[in-house]
C-alpha cells in the first residue's frame, strides 16, 4: 500500500446496486458514519452495465422494487410489467436523489485491495484510483450477477470484427444494422437479445450448446388500472413475499388467478387436469408461475418430467422448421437446474429469414478466427459482430476478484479453495468485520433479491450496531458455526436436482471453481427463521 493517508470511515460499503444504496440509507438513520465506492460512475449496480438489447428483469417490476419507504413507493410509477435495464437504473437514481445519496457514494472507485488489520481491527483498503480507506467494516454489495465470464475460445483475441459482452455492454449506440452478428451463449442474456439483434442484423448466427428452458414473459405496459391494482395490494403481496409464498417473477399481476394454487401436489390431477394446470400458468407467463405450479419439482424426477416435457412441446410447436426446434429445444437436464428464462419472443426469432441456429452440440465452437467463429465440423461462420452472452463468474466472481486478506494474511482464494464456506452468506470466519450482501450460502437468486437484500441489510445494520453498544470490535461467525451452516447447505442442495446439471449455480461454467450449490436452496423461509434466531441470540454465533 502506498503512502497516500487513508480517509478513516466506520463502515466502507462496496457497490452502488440496490444493496449498497440501502444500506448507506439504513447505517444513516443509525448514525453509523459510512461511504460507499462503486466501479461504475453512477448508481446502478448489475444495471448500470447489463445494458445489452433487450435487457429486462425477470422480475415483475413492482416487486423488484424497494420496500422499506412509502415515499419511494409514492413518487415512482413502474411503466411496464417487467422493467428494462434503463429503467431499472433510472428507478435507483431516483431513490438516489430522493434520500440523497449521491454525497456518500465515490463512483469510479474500484477496490482492489483490502487487509485485515489484526493490531487494531480495521481494514485497509485500497482503490485502483490511488484512494486509501481505514474501515472498521467493510460490507461487499457486490451483487451476485457482476462479473462478466469470457468463454475460453482459442483465437478469442484474433477476431477482426467488434467484440461485445453482455454483461459490459457499451453505453454509446451499438449500431448492428446490417452487420453479420453471432451471439455465443442462449442463458437469460442471450435469450431476451436474439429477438432484438433479429430484428437489427441482417444475418444472425445463434451459436447454442446447451437450449434453456424459457417461458413467455407476457410483458405489458402498465395502465392505470394496473397501477390501481397494485397500490390495492401492494402491501398483501410484499406480506406474501416477505413469507416466502412468491417471489415475484410473474405473480403480482395474476395473484388473484393463482391465490391458493401454486405448489399443488401433481399426483392428485390426471394428466389431463395437470396440462390443463400448465397451460393455464403459460398463458400468464413469468418463470415461478411455471416453477410453483407443483410443489417438488427440483426433488422429484417425474414432476420435473412432467413441467420438462410440457415446455419442450411449446418449442416445437413454436419453432417452424423442426431441425431448428430440435436444436434449441432443451433436453438432457432437468428443468429449472439451469435458471429458467424468462422471454420475449425469443423462439419466435428462429422463424425469421436471417436467424440461424448453429448446434454446438453437434459442432462445438473450436476457434475464433480473424473472420469469424469456427466450429469442429470445419465451418467458418463469417462474422462482423461476435457477443458474447455467456455470463458471468457469479456468486463470488465480485469478492475473489478483490485481494482480499484476513486474519494471519489469509487470502479469500486460500479460504474458499474448497467452496465459499461461510455464514448465512453474510459473514466470513477469519475474515472479521467483513460482510457480504447475498453472498454464497444466502437464497439470492432463488428469491426476490431486492427483498432478500433489504433483509440482509437491516440484520447487518443490527449486527453493527449490537457490536458497537457492546463494545466488540471484531465480529466473525465462530468456526463451528460456519461449519454447521455449511453442512445444512450442502445438505438441503442434495436433496434438489441442481448438482446434477452444470450451471452457474454450481459454478461449473468457471474452469477450477470449486463445485458447490452456491444459493441457498432450503427456501428462504427457512433462512430467515435462521436468521431471526441468530439475532434472538443476540448474535451469540458471532461471539457477541
Ligand atoms: P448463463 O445463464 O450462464 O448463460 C451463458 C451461456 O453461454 C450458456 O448458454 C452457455 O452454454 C453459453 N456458453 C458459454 N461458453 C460457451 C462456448 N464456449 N460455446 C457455446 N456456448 C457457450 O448467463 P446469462 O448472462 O445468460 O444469465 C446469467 C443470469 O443473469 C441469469 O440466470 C439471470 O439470473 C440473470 P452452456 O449452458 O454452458 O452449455
Amino acid at each position: 500500500m502506498s503512502d497516500t493517508k487513508a480517509m478513516e470511515i466506520e463502515v466502507l460499503v462496496v457497490g452502488a446496486g440496490f444493496g449498497g444504496l440501502y444500506m448507506l440509507h439504513r447505517l444513516r438513520q443509525l448514525g453509523i458514519a459510512a461511504l460507499v465506492v462503486d466501479t461504475s460512475a453512477d448508481v446502478g449496480g448489475c444495471w448500470y452495465w447489463n445494458r445489452y438489447p433487450g435487457a429486462r428483469c425477470d422480475v415483475e417490476s413492482v416487486l423488484y422494487s424497494y420496500s422499506f419507504s412509502p415515499e419511494i413507493d409514492a413518487s415512482w410509477k413502474w411503466s411496464e410489467r417487467y422493467a428494462s435495464d434503463r429503467e431499472i437504473q433510472a428507478y435507483l437514481s431516483h431513490v438516489a436523489d430522493l434520500l440523497d445519496l449521491r454525497r456518500d457514494i465515490r463512483f469510479k472507485s474500484t477496490v482492489s485491495a483490502a487487509a485485515f488489520d489484526e493490531t487494531n481491527n480495521y481494514w485497509n483498503v485500497e482503490i485502483a484510483n490511488g484512494d486509501h480507506y481505514r474501515a472498521r467494516h467493510v460490507i461487499l454489495a457486490t451483487g451476485p450477477l457482476t462479473v462478466g465470464k469470457m468463454p475460453e475460445i482459442e483465437g478469442i483475441d484474433q477476431f477482426s470484427g467488434a467484440t461485445y459482452h453482455t454483461a459490459n455492454w457499451p453505453r454509446e449506440h451499438v449500431d448492428l444494422t446490417g452487420k453479420r452478428v453471432g451471439v455465443i451463449g442462449t442463458g437469460s442474456s442471450g435469450t431476451q437479445l436474439v429477438p432484438v439483434v433479429a430484428k437489427q442484423a441482417e444475418h444472425l448466427f445463434v451459436f447454442v450448446r446447451t437450449p434453456n428452458y424459457t417461458v413467455p414473459a407476457r410483458n405489458f405496459k402498465m395502465t392505470d388500472e394496473h397501477q390501481k391494482f397494485w397500490e390495492m395490494h401492494r402491501d398483501e403481496l410484499r406480506d406474501l413475499q416477505r413469507a416466502g409464498q412468491i417471489s415475484g417473477s410473474g405473480e403480482a399481476f395474476v395473484w388473484d388467478r393463482l391465490k391458493g394454487r401454486q405448489f399443488l401436489d401433481a399426483r392428485k390431477f390426471t394428466p389431463e387436469e395437470r396440462q390443463e394446470i400448465l397451460e393455464e400458468r403459460w398463458e400468464m407467463g413469468g418463470a415461478t408461475v411455471l416453477h410453483n405450479a407443483f410443489a417438488r419439482v427440483l426433488v422429484e424426477k417425474d414432476v420435473n418430467e412432467l413441467v420438462g416435457s410440457f415446455v419442450r412441446n411449446k418449442v416445437a410447436a413454436k419453432v417452424n422448421d423442426p431441425v431448428t426446434a430440435e436444436i434449441v429445444t432443451p433436453l438432457g437436464y432437468a428443468f429449472g437446474t439451469k435458471r429458467l428464462c424468462v422471454d420475449s419472443g425469443y423462439y419466435e426469432a428462429f422463424n425469421r429469414p436471417n436467424v440461424e441456429a448453429v448446434n454446438c452440440r453437434k459442432a462445438p465452437i473450436v476457434r475464433i478466427s480473424e473472420n469469424g467463429v469456427i466450429t469442429a465440423d470445419g465451418t467458418e461462420y463469417r462474422l462482423d459482430v461476435i457477443v458474447f452472452a455467456t455470463g458471468f463468474d457469479a456468486m463470488t466472481g465480485a469478492v475473489t476478484k478483490i485481494d482480499l486478506r484476513g486474519k494471519g494474511g489469509r487470502t479469500i482464494q486460500e479460504a474458499w479453495a474448497a467452496g465459499p464456506d461461510n455464514f448465512l452468506g453474510i459473514s466470513i470466519n477469519g475474515f472479521p468485520n467483513l460482510f457480504l450482501i447475498g453472498g454464497p450460502g444466502s437464497p439470492s437468486a432463488l428469491s426476490n433479491v431486492v427483498m432478500a437484500n433489504e433483509h440482509h441489510v437491516d440484520f447487518l445494520a443490527d449486527l453493527i450496531l449490537t457490536a458497537k453498544a457492546k463494545g466488540k470490535t471484531a465480529i466473525e461467525p465462530l468456526p463451528e458455526i460456519q461449519r454447521g451452516w455449511v453442512e445444512h447447505c450442502a445438505e438441503v442442495a442434495a436433496k434438489t436436482m441442481l448438482d446434477q446439471t452444470d450451471s452457474w449455480y454450481v459454478g461449473a461454467n468457471v474452469p477450477g471453481k470449486a463445485r458447490v450449490v452456491l444459493p441457498y436452496t432450503g427456501g428462504y423461509v427457512a433462512y430467515k427463521r435462521r436468521c431471526d434466531a441468530v439475532t434472538a441470540s443476540d448474535y451469540a454465533e458471532f461471539g457477541l
